[in-house]
């Protein structure tokens, strides 16, 4: 570092609290801890709401705040500092409601469910088209669009969380015909074995950089930062929404108990990765260096599509080497040329950093990033034939939080990812640097990215290797929301 002026750090407005036992756990302090995770979809029946509401009343002992995650994470810390090994046991839960299911809640309490979001209120089916998903490749549980909440139940042991979870089923009467709710469908998701742990499925260390929560986080040197609480939770500084035609912020009218709320936006990825590493292999990018390591073009690549190497180590700061010394660093900014990271590569195009402001690292579309792996690990067979077998499916159960979804998560996919025109406001850039090559989506043909070396603008072509099988945006309420929806 040094070789750039730092910009400064924004002003980080503490003078909005946030009430740590009143958010829901998965939302602050990085989320639950987690080896595993299920996503247990629910639906309730529309003539026994009452009776949800009164079970509902009866798990909301189970459902852990972000103070409990504070705690759990004090615990873990001080577990390894006194040199104990193995996992804390836990089981952490949290709920959420589609729009649907938050429309049958809040007619039987006689309120309106509105909260000033018409994605949410449409749901993602409706919303897919726009994020370049392709509806006929959606899983049949997301494409029936009949999902109206989900329990997210996360810890350290599958058997664990199974048993609590049937717990939790047993008081909601999840389990008895007739009930007032059954499963749609539950995904279970856990971290990589080994070596891999924290790897995603293509190999790249994930989970490393998040917008810090002004007066909730100490932000770490060049973090972005959210410029309000209001970013993530509703009814706090900066809960406004960018209108997607106009790219505009409109302020937007919310009632009380959505304060504290947030959105979930869950989505169902399956990543090709035996695809895509036949790609690497096939278009390595030119060295020029007769004594670099036979793979160095193939890996270059695939950082040059990512934005960090496998290690987590970011390009802006070592261009054309993995360096495990920067594993999972994140104190860099991006520098208006494209000579070290490329302008569409995945961590360039989800957060412009310094690109797009000059002062505020763009914390006005952040996103708080939740999520974990599902599915096998490659088998010699895939591998060797560079094709994934339908019988292993494997990719990313990917989770974000926001308090409004045309600022963050569908910004984020259609204007910068899914938009080849998007690119910083560096001088003397002209023409596209293509898609996102890693979610960059298109409905009209194949995406491309401008990611080989020396010239911005020179497009590869991209084959898909990510694939949107569905999803659905979900309300977190607050935990006194969830006691008002259970009472009365
Ligand atoms: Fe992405 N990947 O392996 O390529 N992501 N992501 N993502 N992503 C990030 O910082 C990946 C997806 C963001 O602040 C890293 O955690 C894959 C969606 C944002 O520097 C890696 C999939 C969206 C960041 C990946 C996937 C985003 C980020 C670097 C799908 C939103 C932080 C490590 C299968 C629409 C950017 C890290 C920053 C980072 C990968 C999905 C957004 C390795 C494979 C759908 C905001």
């Amino acid at each position: 570092m040094g070789e750039y002026p730092v910009p400064p750090q924004p002003p980080i407005n503490v003078g909005d609290p946030v009430d740590l036992h009143n958010v829901q756990g998965d939302v602050l302090f990085g989320g639950f801890p987690k080896k595993v995770q299920n996503f247990y979809f629910f639906i309730i029946d529309g003539s026994q709401v009452q009776k949800f509401r009164a079970n509902l009343s009866r798990i909301l002992p189970f459902v852990c705040s972000s103070n409990d995650i504070k705690q759990k994470r004090e615990q873990i810390q001080i577990n390894k500092q006194m040199g104990k090994t193995g996992l804390v046991p836990m089981s952490l839960v949290n709920i959420a409601f589609s729009g649907h299911g938050l429309k049958k809640i809040c007619d039987s309490l006689h309120i309106n469910s509105g909260f000033g979001d018409p994605l949410f209120d449409k749901g993602m089916l409706v919303d897919a088209p726009n994020l370049g998903d392709r509806v006929g490749e959606w899983n049949r549980g997301f494409a029936e669009n009949n999902i109206d909440g989900v329990i997210n139940i996360a810890g350290d042991d599958a058997g664990r969380i199974a048993s609590e979870l049937g717990i939790i089923k047993h008081m909601l009467e999840a389990d008895k015909p007739n009930g007032p709710m059954h499963e749609a469908f539950t995904l279970a998701g856990h971290s990589r074995p080994g070596a891999e742990d924290g790897h995603e499925h293509f190999g790249f260390l994930d989970g490393v950089s998040q917008p810090a929560v002004p007066g909730v986080d100490t932000p770490t040197r060049l973090q972005t930062v959210y410029d309000g609480v209001g970013r993530l939770l509703m009814k706090h500084n900066h809960d406004d929404q960018a209108n997607l035609q106009t790219g505009q912020i409109e302020t937007v009218q919310r009632p009380d108990w959505s304060r504290d709320g947030t959105i979930m936006c869950f989505r169902k990825l399956d990543q090709l990765v035996p695809e895509f590493h036949a790609f690497l292999r096939a278009f390595p990018i030119d060295v020029a260096d007769p004594g670099a390591p036979p793979t160095l073009g193939s890996d270059l690549l695939g950082a040059r599509m990512v934005g960090r190497w496998p290690s987590g180590a970011p390009l802006e700061l070592t261009p054309f080497h993995d360096n495990t010394s920067l594993a999972g660093n994140n104190e860099f900014d991006f520098h208006d040329d494209a000579s070290k990271c490329p302008f569409s590569a995945h961590i360039r195009k989800t957060n412009p950093r310094h690109d797009t402001t000059v002062d505020n690292r763009n914390s006005t579309h952040a996103i708080t990033r939740r999520g974990i792996q599902f599915g096998d690990e490659v088998t010699p067979h895939e591998a060797s034939s560079n094709r994934s077998d339908p019988s292993h499916v494997r990719g990313l159960l990917f989770v974000c939080y926001q308090s409004n979804l045309s600022n963050a998560f569908s910004f984020m996919q259609q204007r910068w990812a899914n938009n080849p025109g998007f690119k910083p406001l560096a001088p003397g850039v002209s023409g596209e640097v293509g898609f996102d090559p890693m979610i960059g989506q298109s409905l009209t043909g194949p995406t491309s990215a401008s990611v080989n070396l020396g010239n911005p603008t020179r497009p590869l072509i991209l084959a898909r290797w990510v694939i949107s099988r569905g999803g659905e945006y979900f309300f977190v309420p607050s935990m006194s929301t969830l006691r008002m929806f259970g009472s009365g």
